[in-house]
């Protein structure tokens, strides 16, 4: 009997390959590429990145997407529902990680701890010549978060040892969050001096973290961004860090990766990393596995392990 057709449109973690191979047929190509016959086998789709309307459009008979990652922007949702197709991805397995890279990318820019090793292996620690005092703690410090989901939540349970006082901005309060709610993002970022984004990709998201924000923030400030780079207009972060409008800046996601504008790459009071927030190899493991579990359950007993909002499992 013929196996299960999943088409894999680019570049996925090696491990849904390995192990979606074990039970369909796996399809590697563009869905561009595909005649009519070889279209109408696929019923799963397993993707790291985008997959739009278009190429939802060019599976008749496709029932689940399952995206690499917990921010599914890449994939149009809110298209695959209007079909009846459901869209999952890999919720809550990297939190922990995200959260750790937050809290690593935070002490980075606080206490400049890179700059620091840079100077130390360009040979400059010589007897009576130490490294300059950083000019930011940690110590005292009120810590914004924007966003409290299930990563902004571990980021707060990670700072609360840090003995720092800690706040939020979400649309929605938490009936149970023991931090100070700020109802608008401005309010939040003119109360503390420490913002952390941690928000998804949406229209309502897009280059909130402005002129206006950073200017709120104080020169003191230092923001970090694990969400999305969408999220912040770039050139108005670079002026703010270079003008002295914001102290320093924490960066592991870009408008246009892996394009990093130069204007941030000039900067020394900004940290930068190349989105790689999940990146270790047990969180991706375990991230590769609920790619295909999805896939293993929903064709195996019709309910797929962690759908999307805007696609929720029936019954
Ligand atoms: P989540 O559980 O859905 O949480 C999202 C949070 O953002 C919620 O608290 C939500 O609260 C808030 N939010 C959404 N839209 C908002 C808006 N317009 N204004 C204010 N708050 C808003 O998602 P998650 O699992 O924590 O992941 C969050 C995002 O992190 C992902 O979507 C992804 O883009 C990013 N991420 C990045 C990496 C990385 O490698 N750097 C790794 C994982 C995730 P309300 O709905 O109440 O507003
Ligand atoms: C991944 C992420 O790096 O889960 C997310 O939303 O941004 C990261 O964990 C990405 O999805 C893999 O390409």
């Amino acid at each position: 009997m013929s196996r299960i057709a999943v088409l894999v449109p680019g570049k996925i973690h090696e491990r849904v390959l390995t192990r979606l191979k074990e039970s369909f047929d796996v399809v590697e190509a563009n869905p561009s590429t595909l005649d009519a016959e070889a279209a109408g086998k696929i019923r799963g789709v397993a993707v790291s990145g985008t997959f739009d309307s278009a190429a939802i459009d060019s599976l008749p008979k496709v029932e689940l997407i399952s995206s690499f990652g917990v921010g599914y922007d890449g994939v149009d949702a809110k298209h695959a529902a209007t079909k009846g197709i459901i869209v999952t991805n890999t919720p809550d397995v990297l939190n922990d990680e995200v959260a750790d890279t937050a809290i690593g990318l935070l002490l980075n820019a606080v206490r400049e701890l890179p700059r620091a090793e840079n100077w130390l292996r360009a040979g400059n620690w010589k007897p009576g010549q130490n490294y300059p005092l950083s000019r930011f703690s940690l110590k005292g410090r009120h810590v914004g978060i924007y966003g409290l989901g299930r990563i902004g939540q571990e980021i707060a349970k990670r700072l609360e040892p840090f003995k720092v006082k800690i706040s939020y901005h979400t649309r929605t309060r938490h009936a149970t969050a023991p931090y100070g709610y700020y109802p608008s993002l401005k309010d939040l970022a003119e109360a503390v001096d420490t913002l952390i984004s941690i928000v998804p990709k949406t229209h309502q998201t897009h280059k909130t973290i402005n002129a206006d924000i950073l200017s709120a923030l104080g020169p003191d400030g230092v923001f970090i961004n694990v969400g999305r780079g969408w999220t912040v207009d770039e050139e108005a972060l670079a002026a703010a860090l270079k003008s002295g409008t914001i102290g320093a800046a924490g960066l592991d996601v870009f408008y246009n990766e892996p394009n990093v504008p130069a204007s941030l790459l000039d900067l020394p009071n900004a940290v930068l990393l190349p989105h790689l927030a999940s990146g270790s190899v047990p969180t991706r493991n375990a991230m590769a596995d609920l790619v295909v579990d999805n896939l293993v359950e929903w064709f195996g007993k019709g309910r797929p392990l962690t759908p999307v909002p805007e696609t929720p499992a029936k019954g």
